[in-house]
């Protein structure tokens, strides 16, 4: 399963590091950076959204502000023609980009955290598994995720890196198309964790 594992090293400074951390899975690759969401150039990016579908803060916030309006035009007639009482948690819709790089915007509700036995785990490996099969349904070849849940829903990140990884590793396995999964780290001390995680599980 894992071939190809290699750190490439670019310019680091403004906490934007541009290292990449990457494995080759099937004849996708799964890479880890540390950056932005909203700058990334992927097919798709991951929006961290809320059931509400109406905006917030974190992930949430930046996309809609850089995006435009467009973004929330288009969630109104989601709401409004598919999820009236809102997004359930673990699944996903897309939207527009707006004037964001990334042409879509795959909007998903990770699972708030209340100690770990709330189905946590499976909620959160279903938000990842329904935004690659979204992306695949509509053609994006490449996909960005930021780490969902564990900002404002407070996911511990050591557990929830594991089940991120695990569950695109998994789809990656069974599914052909996607060539590029990107997850976009917020900070150094974040990517660390991630790269950790990689690490065990490689
Ligand atoms: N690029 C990449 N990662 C980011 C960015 C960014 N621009 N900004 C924050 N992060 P969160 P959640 C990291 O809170 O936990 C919103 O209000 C952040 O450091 O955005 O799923 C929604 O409307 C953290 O590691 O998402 C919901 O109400 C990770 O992204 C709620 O928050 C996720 O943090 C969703 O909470």
């Amino acid at each position: 399963m894992f071939e190809d594992m290699k750190t490439i090293t670019g310019e680091s400074g403004n906490n934007e590091r541009k290292n990449s951390r990457g494995i080759r899975v099937g004849t996708a690759r799964i890479n880890l950076v540390c950056g932005d969401i909203t700058e990334q150039e992927t097919d798709a990016i991951v929006n961290a959204a809320n059931s509400s579908l109406m905006g917030g803060g974190g992930v949430d916030g930046a996309i809609h502000r850089k995006g435009g309006a467009e973004i929330l035009e288009e969630c109104k007639i989601i709401r409004q023609e598919s999820y009236p009482e809102g997004l359930p948690t673990g699944k996903a819709v897309m939207t527009t980009g707006g004037k964001l790089k990334a042409k879509r915007v795959i909007h998903t509700v990770g699972p708030i955290w209340y100690g770990g036995d709330k189905g946590e785990q499976e909620l959160l490996s279903q938000a990842y598994r329904n935004c690659l099969a979204l992306a695949l349904e509509n053609g994006a070849k490449t996909i960005s995720f930021p780490s969902i849940s564990t900002g404002a829903y407070g996911y511990p990140i050591e557990k929830a890196s594991l089940v991120a990884l695990r569950a695109v590793i998994g789809f990656l396995e069974k599914n052909e198309g996607i060539k590029e999964v990107r997850f976009v780290l917020h900070s150094i001390h974040d990517l660390k964790i991630y790269e950790n995680t990689f690490t065990e599980i490689s």
